[in-house]
C-alpha cells in the first residue's frame, strides 16, 4: 500500500490558544531542540521545498505553525485530512528569559489542551546522545499521556554501523524499545514511508 500526500497547505501561525485553527482535525506534532530539523521534516513529508521555513541558524520557528495535509492510500479513494504542527524549538538562548518562559507556557498549554493530538514526534539529532533538555521534553510528553514517537534526524550524516550504534544509545537514554525510535533523513527522505504509515495508522484506529 502506498500513501500519498495529495494536498498540503499552510494554515496559520498561532501565538495563543485562541489563535489555533478552529477546524477540528487530528494533529501530529513535532517537537525538539532548535535546529534538529522539525521544519525540514514537514517539508520532506509533504515533498514541498519550503512549506515550512527552515534555517541553518537555530530559532527559526517562533510560533506554533499549522499545516493542513490530506493523505490518500493506493487501497481506497478516501482523503484523510489532518494537521502537521511545527513547534518552536527549545534550547535556543538568543531570546530573553521572560520570552522563553512565556513560550514554554504557551507550548505546554497547547500540548495539554484537549485538541485532537494523535501523537507527538520527539525529534533528536541522531549524531549525538539525547541532551538533558531532550530527556525533559520526552518526560513531560509522557507525563501528559501523549503517545510519543522518537524520530532520530539527520541519519544521512552517519554510516550504517554508526547508525545502529547511535540508535541503541538513544533507546537506552530514553528507556524505550527499538520500535519507538524511527531513523529519518529529510535530506534523503529516508524514513518517509514509515512515518506516513504511522501517521495513517494513528488516524484509523484498528
Ligand atoms: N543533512 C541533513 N540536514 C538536515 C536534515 N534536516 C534538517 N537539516 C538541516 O538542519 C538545519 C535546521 O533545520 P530546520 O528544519 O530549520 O530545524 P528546526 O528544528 O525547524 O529549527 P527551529 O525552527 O530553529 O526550531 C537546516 O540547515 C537543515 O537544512 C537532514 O535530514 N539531513
Ligand atoms: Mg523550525
Amino acid at each position: 500500500m502506498e500513501i500519498t500526500v495529495v494536498k498540503s497547505e499552510y494554515v496559520t501561525s498561532a501565538v495563543s490558544k485562541s489563535t489555533c485553527p478552529a477546524e477540528p482535525l487530528p494533529e501530529i506534532v513535532f517537537v525538539g531542540r532548535s535546529n534538529v530539523g522539525k521544519s525540514s521534516l514537514i517539508n520532506s513529508l509533504t515533498r514541498r521545498k519550503s512549506l515550512a521555513r527552515t534555517s541553518g541558524t537555530p530559532g527559526k520557528t517562533q510560533t506554533i505553525n499549522f499545516f493542513r495535509v490530506e493523505l490518500k492510500t493506493s487501497d481506497d479513494d478516501i482523503r484523510r485530512a489532518l494537521y502537521l504542527v511545527d513547534l518552536p524549538g527549545y534550547g535556543y538562548a538568543k531570546t530573553s528569559k521572560t520570552n522563553r518562559r512565556l513560550w514554554a507556557k504557551f507550548i505546554d498549554e497547547y500540548l495539554s489542551s484537549r485538541r485532537d493530538i494523535k501523537f507527538v514526534c520527539q525529534l533528536v539529532d541522531m549524531r549525538h546522545p539525547p541532551m538533558e533538555s531532550d530527556l525533559a521534553s520526552f518526560a513531560s510528553l509522557v507525563e501528559k499521556n501523549l503517545p510519543v514517537l522518537i524520530v532520530a534526524t539527520k541519519s544521512d550524516k552517519l554510516g550504517k554501523t554508526e547508525q545502529s550504534k547511535h540508535l541503541a544509545a538513544i533507546q537506552k537514554a530514553l528507556n524505550v524499545d527499538a520500535e519507538a525510535v524511527l531513523p529519518y533523513s529529510s535530506a534523503k527522505n529516508f524514513g518517509r514511508g514509515e512515518l506516513l504509515e504511522v501517521i495513517l495508522n494513528s488516524l484509523t484506529p484498528a
